[in-house]
């Protein structure tokens, strides 16, 4: 079993229905560092959530970002706080009326355990556009890949493109393959 150090439930719906393992929330608000790297965020993340469970459980933590090409990457790192004050509408404000608008979605997963620390990043290249779908969360509305948002997609369907996909299935294939036992992992 591992522990999905999260404040947001969707990252964890995402999960569970990607890995073979338990995954479990653990509602922990961490201190996120500053950094331009989601990796270097989410390992300081999941050492620190690791030490908050307790100590005896692997942990695994996720930092997103979108970065648009127009705003030269913006807002990247600060995606969450964009998303809670100037949301969806201030960003395409901030882009104006020009049709489209290249961007892509990163993600960055991380996992801590007693014996390691490692992470496996994921991106997807997309275009940024008015809001359509009512699946998914955050972005995903006005992330357009292949002709449908984010939010036009099931979950299973988003998983198989997704940046969080892409760094799940990185992640997976390391928990077969790594020699160290994964006490209990899988
Ligand atoms: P934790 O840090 O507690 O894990 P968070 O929601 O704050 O949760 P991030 O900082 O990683 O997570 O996310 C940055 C923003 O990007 C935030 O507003 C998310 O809603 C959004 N986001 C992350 N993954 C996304 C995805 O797959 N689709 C759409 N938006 C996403």
């Amino acid at each position: 079993m591992v522990l999905f150090a999260t404040t947001n439930a969707e990252k964890v719906r995402e999960a569970q229905a990607y890995l073979e393992s338990a995954v479990e929330h653990f509602d922990f608000d961490y201190l996120e560092l500053q950094s331009e790297s989601l990796s270097e965020i989410a390992i300081h993340g999941a050492q620190e959530s690791f030490k908050a469970a307790g100590g005896n459980q692997p942990v695994i933590t996720d930092d997103s970002g979108i970065f648009i090409d127009d705003l030269g990457g913006f807002p990247g790192p600060y995606s969450s706080y964009i998303y809670h004050t100037i949301g969806l509408s201030g960003i395409l404000t901030l882009l104006g009326d020009s049709d489209s608008h290249r961007a892509y979605f990163r993600t960055a997963i991380a996992y801590c355990s007693e014996d390691e620390t490692v992470a496996f990043e994921g991106s997807i290249r997309g275009t940024i556009v008015p809001p359509r779908g009512t699946e998914g969360f955050g972005y995903d509305p006005i992330f357009e890949y292949n002709g449908k948002t984010l939010a036009e997609m099931n979950l299973v369907e988003k998983n198989a493109i997704s940046h969080r996909g892409r760094a799940l299935s990185k992640l997976a294939s390391w928990l077969d393959n790594d020699p160290v036992e994964h006490r209990g992992v899988k």
